[in-house]
């Protein structure tokens, strides 16, 4: 019996990781994926929920394969408080909530998956305004049970944009309301609602008792991230995630996924085309995070049909890894929750990424959503076209990726002048080879 059950999950591992079943039962253990890294190498690219072997059992989590090239394994997640975490020993010990839900996975999980190798720390924090923010570092790892889960950190990552509020806790037990290891005279957990590495309190309590928005919270009771918000403020989202130091995902270049630069600018307002433009919210508006002016931050179209799109120039052939996109921000209250990707390294023969495949967009106007490509488009012209919006089809993105100089076609122009062979000013001008794509 117990033979067949390992069998069956193999199989299922092993058609999941596209390997063959001779690996699954020549080296079990090997051939098990341990992490999300595993199951990302193991060629799956889509967030969700998937199993994994950190101690040869199956265990499921919740796999983020996009956020900065993927590889984590969720363990603590919340958004909506509908899971209590003011909760136990013996419930932190196992875990509780659901992994395509609110959850914790569970200290004991937690130790085996990061006794694993060295691990990467990621917490993932967003406000109530939208505005999100992230924190990481280096060896993280908690002890073993008969050691109260003691928290194991290294260096905290200074590109990092939340602050640091972890390493006050470094190296404390783990405590929870009836399992009192803080050096407060009474218990932390009991006074803060939450379950954490408390010291004579805390810095951060991300465990704590889930506030909604505008609700009243006493000090420090919430979901709190001193560094960046204080202790009177709770957060609307967290996650926690880890994953291998080594990590590089197989699929994309290791070194290609950088900001090209829509952001900061590098990338000129001439090299941005769109289809229409709602009133002075041009396309050269659509730079991710901006918000510096109320009315023009972003790319809005004023035409609401299948034909809009925002298109840049990226003036030779670049490898694209990812794409992140905000909706209309301080512009609109507009976004574009769904859209189709169109890409060209020659401006005249254009492909549909994926065989026009709808990705999901927004789902407000503030947060970001991130689309990795597996594999990397390569191109020089770069479109998306909404297909479904919330009012109206906005945009702010950037582009992650490199040059690929050896691929680089002569249609740069190096004197300065922008040679944009390939510019949809009006989008009712049939010869365009977008227009053909959207009209098909
Ligand atoms: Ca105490």
């Amino acid at each position: 019996m117990t033979r067949f059950v390992f069998y069956a999950s193999c199989v299922l591992v092993a058609s999941l990781l596209h390997v063959g079943r001779r690996g699954c039962s020549a080296e079990r253990n090997e051939s098990l994926p341990a992490d999300c890294a595993q199951i990302e190498n193991g060629g799956a690219n889509r967030d969700g929920v998937y199993t994994i072997y950190p101690s040869g059992q199956p265990l499921d989590v919740f796999c983020d394969l996009t956020t900065e090239d993927g590889g984590w394994t969720v363990f603590q997640r919340r958004f909506n408080g509908s899971v209590d975490f003011f909760r136990d020993w013996s419930d932190y010990k196992r875990g509780f909530g659901s992994a395509d839900g609110e959850l914790w996975l569970g200290n004991d999980h937690i130790h085996s998956l990061t006794s694993n190798g060295s691990y990467v720390l990621r917490i993932d924090m967003e406000a109530f305004s939208g505005e999100t923010r992230f924190a990481e570092y280096d060896d993280f790892s908690i002890d073993a049970g008969p050691t109260n889960y003691a928290l194991r950190l290294g260096a905290y990552h200074g590109s990092s944009t939340a602050g640091d509020s972890l390493s006050h806790h470094k190296d404390k037990p783990f405590s929870t309301k009836d399992a009192d290891h803080d050096t407060y005279y009474t218990s932390c957990s009991d006074r803060y609602h939450g379950a954490w590495w408390y010291t004579d309190c805390h810095d951060s309590n991300l465990n704590g008792q889930y506030y909604k928005e505008g609700e009243n919270m006493p000090y420090g009771r919430g979901i709190v991230w001193n560094a960046w918000t204080g202790r009177y403020v709770s957060l609307k989202a967290v996650t926690m995630k880890v994953r291998p130091a080594a990590f590089t995902s197989d699929n994309s270049s290791t070194d290609c996924h950088t900001a090209l630069g829509v952001e900061k600018g590098t990338i000129r307002d001439a090299q941005f085309t769109a289809s229409s433009v709602w009133g002075n919210r041009q396309a050269h508006r659509a730079r991710l995070n901006n918000y510096r002016s109320d009315s023009d931050s972003a790319w809005v179209a004023s035409t609401r049909d299948q034909h809009q799109f925002l298109q840049v120039d990226l003036l030779r052939t670049h490898e694209l890894s990812r794409l992140a996109l905000q909706g209309g921000g301080s512009a609109c209250n507009c976004y574009t929750s769904a859209f189709r990707l169109l890409y060209s390294v020659d401006g005249l023969v254009w492909k549909f990424h994926a065989s026009g495949r709808i990705h999901q967009g927004n789902s407000d106007r503030y947060r970001t959503v991130t689309l990795a490509f597996h594999p990397p488009i390569m191109a020089r012209y770069f479109a998306i076209l909404p297909t479904q919006w919330y009012d109206r089809p906005a945009l702010r993105i950037e582009l992650y990726g490199c040059s690929r100089d050896n691929l680089a076609n002569s249609h740069t122009n190096v004197t300065g002048d922008i040679t944009v062979r390939s510019v949809f000013t009006d989008h009712k001008n049939n010869e365009s080879p977008i227009h053909r794509y959207i009209d098909s």
